[in-house]
């Protein structure tokens, strides 16, 4: 039995992306359902009063997906190899709609539909971004056994740091229960292994009814705030989980899975089916974007014959409205003998890092200032439990101090 529960467990690890069902239960705190999202033009919107310019989108006009944009999923296994990701069922309609759709072949895997905008030989992405807001249109399949999902995923899932700072995979929607109108909203961190950890929510909502539905995602460096027909659903908070600083690719998908929640493949009686995309829509706020356009009035007087002349001058600034600010860091802290070791994932525009450590039992922080993004201090009391913490500097700006880590010097 343990062997089987064993089993069980590396069955449930390995099912890496898009998994849902082993929620860790942490934080993730429900929102009211009030509208939140004011469309104002397509180019430009505004979320809780800050506004977002669109710097992503694709109608799916035409009969060929916009290979500038998009490229299909590899044609790998998919899940517990119950599906496989094949070309031929990625279409557009000639409607304006990008259609994802699948069919159990003759090696008895379902044969199914993906896009992304990263290149199929994971060189590049084609559009990636961190933060804003990322929406897309979507009529989903009606019957069981299908698993569809718009999700945004890092380039790597993992850079060895605990937390999702150094990438979160973030699904949008994942889409699997028709029959119970069950949609889950969900992060992923620290890879696909022993490490992984997630947070979701499964959401009863009639959204399998034959129509075009939103599903969106808000990413700011507070939170991950998830929508649906443009009211808030479920959201992630800072507080509860390092939001990632990582920027993310796009990802639209149907696959199935053998196991829990999906129990595929799809019976032959319920295909085809799939997904239907009107748009994906991607913004960015506004002032992450634009170098200021600054009216400058003059008024001279050039002689006192002249009469005054009023010049009026429109000056670009490539200073951008954007200011400085860095990140809070990420560390990792590692015991030694009498001494510990910070290391710090790079912020940008960082240029120096104040650590702040201290005996647990101390009142005092004693602090250090370094260039580089490694220290070992030394000296330390053998046996004793010591707190770190660091903040990222530039000049006079500060970022927000890490977390604090406590760690027993040997
Ligand atoms: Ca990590
Ligand atoms: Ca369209």
């Amino acid at each position: 039995m343990r062997k089987l529960i064993a089993y069980l467990l590396v069955v449930l690890l390995v099912l890496s992306v898009a998994i849902v069902g082993v929620f860790v239960a942490v934080a993730g705190e429900l929102d009211d359902d009030s509208t939140q999202t004011t469309q104002t033009d397509d180019a430009t919107r505004e979320i809780d009063g800050i506004s977002y310019v669109r710097t992503f989108y694709d109608e799916f006009e035409g009969n060929e997906l916009d290979s500038t944009k998009w490229e299909k999923c590899p044609e790998q296994k998919r899940q517990d190899g119950a599906s496989k990701w094949d070309d031929d069922y990625t279409t557009l309609d000639g409607q304006g709609h990008l259609i994802l759709t699948g069919d159990v072949e003759e090696d008895g895997k379902f044969h199914c539909g993906a896009v992304r905008t990263r290149t199929k030989d994971y060189s590049r992405d084609l559009f990636n971004q961190k933060y804003g807001y990322f929406e897309i249109s979507a009529k989903l399949q009606t019957k069981q056994k299908f698993w569809s999902a718009f999700w945004l995923m890092p380039d790597q899932i993992d850079r060895g740091i605990d937390g999702g700072a150094d990438g979160t995979e973030i699904d949008i929607f994942e889409a699997f229960d028709p029959a119970n109108k069950k949609i889950n909203h969900a992060i992923h961190w620290d890879g696909y292994g022993s490490r992984h950890k997630s947070i979701g929510e499964s959401k009863t909502k009639d959204v399998y009814d034959g129509q075009y539905h939103t599903f969106a995602l808000e990413w700011t460096e507070d939170y991950y705030r998830f929508f649906i027909d443009g009211k808030k659903s479920y959201t992630i908070y800072s507080s509860s989980v390092d939001i990632a600083e990582y920027a993310n690719y796009l990802k639209i998908s149907l696959e199935t899975a053998s196991t829990y929640w999906v129990f595929g493949p799809p019976a032959k009686e319920d295909l085809p089916d799939g997904i239907s995309v009107d748009y994906v829509k991607v913004y960015q706020r506004e002032e992450y974007l634009n170098p200021k356009t600054t009216k400058i009035t003059t008024t001279t007087a050039t002689t006192a014959k002249e009469t005054t002349k009023k010049t009026t001058v429109t000056t670009t600034t490539k200073k951008a409205v954007k200011k400085l600010t860095l990140s809070k860091p990420v560390i990792k802290v590692t015991a030694g003998k009498k001494k510990l070791t910070v290391k710090i994932t790079k912020v940008k525009n960082a240029k120096k890092y104040k650590v702040y450590y201290k005996l647990k039992s101390a009142k005092k922080w004693k602090t250090v200032t370094i260039k580089g993004t490694k220290k070992t201090i030394k000296k330390l009391k053998k046996g004793k439990k010591y707190q770190v913490k660091v903040i990222a500097l530039n000049g006079k700006v500060k970022s927000k101090f890490s977390k604090t880590k406590k760690v027993k010097v040997k």
